[in-house]
């Protein structure tokens, strides 16, 4: 069958092997590498859609745990779909509930069958399994669905991990099975396996074997240090097809963005830029910029004097920290469509790094500014 999903790959980065390509969606191209914004509750907190194309966006990323528990994936369904609903008319891409079940809800119990949970909204008892998570992305209607997996806590024993990574592999396969919509919307299957190179070897064998149009790693950036999960993607991303997408969940890190870059990753979620906006934090080519402290009370100068989006353009960091300080919405939104830029301008960077085969230098160019304890 036609895939919904196409990956084309233009050129890999002589320094570091790093891939320029293309994945191709039913709403459109992104070209990867590629940052998505995360927009768990079918929302980029606090900016629009029209905000987002401007900051040149082009996927996002939203939550079935979030929105199979409000407002309903029947709902979504009746409102024409995700992209409809919330006036997006560009790709999405949505997870699958299988990190968020863990992460967020109470009492849950894990079966072979699925994850009976008690919402965290309302303590409702509720039930998420492969065939429900396909239910669901189904009536949401994203471009990219992601298959339904357990993501193991950091540390857990050898013996979990491999347990865990074995069902996960069988859900691979009910999930499979259970996606109704495979000619237009693409379903991505995710390798686990821990911190044991074994076990995420065995799980991208399972996992290719069963053709998904693209792979994503799932159970990294869970706590663990950032060399581990370095060398987990060396251990593995050489197993997954050259043109099929790969998938690093979860992580945004300015630096994460770049080495996981160099070690074959094509796309990257993760709320860090959006979260820190609204505690009043700015990612800058200097690196953070905690906008609220008393030393930019008189700073006329914009967030970074090297960045080119609607908010350095037009307002100071003066500004910015008063609305902050007196609470007005204003300031938050500045915030957020600065670092949104700043990750989706990096990964342009990233890019055009790999066009010139200079990604290594361009690290190291970059780090040396940003400051690499300072991410
Ligand atoms: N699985 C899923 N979503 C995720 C993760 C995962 O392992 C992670 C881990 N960093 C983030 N989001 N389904
Ligand atoms: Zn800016």
């Amino acid at each position: 069958m036609m895939s919904a999903i196409k990956y084309e790959l233009i050129k890999t980065c002589a320094q570091t092997g790093a891939r320029l390509g293309r994945v191709h969606t039913p709403h459109g191209v992104i070209e990867t590498p590629t940052f998505m914004p995360v927009g768990t509750q079918a929302t980029v907190k606090g900016i629009s859609p029209e905000e987002l194309k401007d900051l040149n966006a082009h996927i996002i990323l939203s939550n079935t745990y979030h929105l199979f528990l409000r407002p309903g994936h029947e709902l979504v369904r009746e409102a024409g779909g995700l992209h409809k609903m919330m006036n997006w008319d560009r790709s999405i891409l949505t997870d699958s509930g299988g990190f968020q079940v863990f992460s967020l809800s109470e009492n849950r119990k894990i079966t072979e069958e699925g994850v009976h949970f008690r919402s965290h909204l309302n303590g409702d008892k509720l039930f998420l399994s492969p065939e429900v998570a396909m239910e669901v992305q189904n009536s949401l209607g994203s471009d990219i669905m992601m298959a339904f997996d357990e993501c193991p806590p950091y540390p857990a024993t050898y013996e979990y991990v491999k347990q865990s990574t074995e069902r996960t592999s069988r859900w691979a396969e009910r999930c499979l099975q259970a996606h109704k919509r495979p000619h237009d919307q693409g379903l991505f299957g995710i390798v686990q396996g821990g911190m044991h190179a074994d076990l995420r070897k065995q799980s991208a064998l399972d996992l290719t074997s069963l053709d998904f149009p693209g792979y994503a790693m799932g159970g990294l950036s869970v706590g663990e240090p950032k060399h581990l999960m370095y060398e987990m993607l060396e251990e593995t991303v050489p197993l997954l097809p050259t043109h099929k997408p790969r998938y690093l969940m979860g992580v945004g890190s300015p630096d994460c963005l770049v080495e996981g870059s160099m070690r074959g990753i094509d796309m990257f979620d993760c709320v860090l830029p959006t979260r820190i906006a609204r505690n009043g934090t700015a990612m800058t080519s200097q690196g953070r910029l905690v906008v609220k402290n008393a030393k930019y009370v008189s700073d006329f100068s914009p967030l970074d004097p090297e960045c080119s989006c609607y908010a350095c353009r037009n307002y100071s960091r003066a500004y910015i920290r008063h609305l902050i300080r007196a609470d007005e919405m204003f300031g938050l939104r500045l915030t957020t469509i600065h670092n949104l830029h700043f990750l989706v301008h990096l990964m342009e960077q990233v890019r055009e790094a790999i066009r010139q085969d200079r990604l290594r230098d361009f690290r190291d160019e970059f780090f040396e500014k940003y400051g690499m304890a300072n991410n």
